[in-house]
């Protein structure tokens, strides 16, 4: 049975690869963060007690910026695989705690990729990096590829090129199976809330339900190139099964404005918007509702921009070109944007209540 190792593993991405990994038959081990308040809620579905014979998701107390406890782990573990998903990451937020940013998503990397070497496991454990689109920050070309150059905009994409160099140089330095998969940005039911997508689907089935809350959001011109990210787990682990190890970039090839993906979510709800006023007294008003099982009314105000939510420097385009993961790895998406939308917002609806029940 292979072993796998995920850092990470509460977030996000971590609940779709575990999930993916034991469909697989791994015995997957994942390390958490000890917190004062719960923090497995994306993978209870998955946890299994400590008791059981045979358990095959196994978590593990450690921490990124602890090089003893990676180390301990690894070594006891002996996995097959590593997956490094465990960041810091949210961007806007790296510009307030840049320091401790580097520390994780930087040199986090280079911990592990370290550990791997001193234990001389350069021969057993593959590893691979959760790289960024944001490497690419200052557009330099559309779409971008492995070829096209990397210009971070932030804390965190500077601290993610430390580590995707860091990956490259311990495969090339120490022969370590040490691949990048590059993720343009990729989302699920289990984005985090602060993520611009979530907090869209979140805020939208919340005034679905008839709260008269306002969604405050910051650039809406910015534009992303969004998957599901179930789709990118299954590129990490393609990425990981190759001969030799390589870097791919991970994307869907279609690019929209954070101003579309609002259209299309409260398109999704029956409401056509109207967007009045220019900058940051831009508001996005209802025109029309065509869904009545919904509580929206026409012209109620439903968006506002407010200037905390941009960046000090801005991403403003990205797009992959995933033609060389098309091609080595056979890797597609399956899920299209509205289709992504749609999920999120079914399940967001699912779990908002009414405003009078509590
Ligand atoms: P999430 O924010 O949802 O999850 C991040 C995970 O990292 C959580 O499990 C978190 O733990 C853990 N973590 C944070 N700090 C530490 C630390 N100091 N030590 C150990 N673990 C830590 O991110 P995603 O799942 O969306 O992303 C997964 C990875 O992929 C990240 O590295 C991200 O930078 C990268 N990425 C993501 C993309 C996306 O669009 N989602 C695109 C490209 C790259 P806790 O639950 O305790 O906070
Ligand atoms: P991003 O994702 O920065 O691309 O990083 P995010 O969803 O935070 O922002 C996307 C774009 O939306 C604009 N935006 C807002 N963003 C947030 N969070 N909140 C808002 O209110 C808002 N209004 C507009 C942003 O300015 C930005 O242009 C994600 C993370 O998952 C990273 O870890 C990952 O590496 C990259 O995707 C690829």
């Amino acid at each position: 049975m292979k072993k796998a190792l995920i850092t990470g593993i509460t977030g996000q991405d971590g609940s779709y690869l575990s999930e993916f990994l034991l469909k697989k038959g791994y015995e997957v081990h994942g390390i958490k963060r000890r917190s004062s308040s719960l923090n497995t809620e994306r993978i209870d579905h998955l946890y299994q007690d400590p008791h059981e014979p045979n358990r095959h998701l196994i978590l593990h107390y450690g921490d990124l910026i602890d090089s003893m406890s990676l180390t301990s782990l690894i070594q006891k573990i002996q996995p097959d695989e590593i997956y490094n998903l465990g960041a810091m990451s949210h961007v806007k937020v790296s510009f307030e705690i840049p320091e401790y940013t580097a520390n994780v998503n930087g040199m986090g990397a280079l911990r592990i990729l370290e550990a791997i070497k001193l234990l001389g496991l350069h021969k057993k454990t593959k590893f691979c990096q959760a790289s960024t689109s944001e490497l690419y920050g200052k557009v330099q070309e559309v779409p971008q590829n492995e070829d096209t150059c990397f210009y971070p905009r932030s804390p965190y994409g500077v601290a993610k090129l430390f580590a995707y160099w860091t990956t490259v140089n311990y495969r090339e330095a120490y022969n370590i199976f040490a691949a990048n998969g590059i993720m343009f940005n990729h989302e699920s039911p289990h984005r985090g809330e602060t993520f611009v997508t979530r907090k869209i689907t979140k805020a939208a089935s919340k005034m679905a339900m008839g709260d008269s809350e306002i969604l405050y959001l910051g650039n809406l011109e910015a534009k992303r190139d969004w998957g599901h990210a179930k789709d990118y787990m299954r590129a990490l682990w393609l990425i990981i099964q190759q001969k030799k190890p390589d870097d791919y970039v991970i994307a869907t090839g279609i690019t929209t404005t954070v101003r579309e993906f609002v259209i299309k979510t409260f398109d999704l709800l029956g409401v056509e918007l109207e967007f009045s006023g220019t900058g940051i007294d831009e508001m996005g008003v209802v025109k029309n509702v065509t869904n009545p099982k919904y509580k929206f009314t026409k012209g109620q105000i439903v968006i506002k921009i407010d200037p905390e939510y941009f960046r000090p420097a801005e991403v403003d385009e990205l797009l992959g070109d995933a033609g060389k993961a098309r091609k080595h790895l056979k890797w597609q998406p399956e899920y299209s944007l509205d289709a992504i939308i749609k999920e999120m917002l079914e399940s967001d609806l699912k779990t908002t209540m009414p405003p009078n029940i509590h």
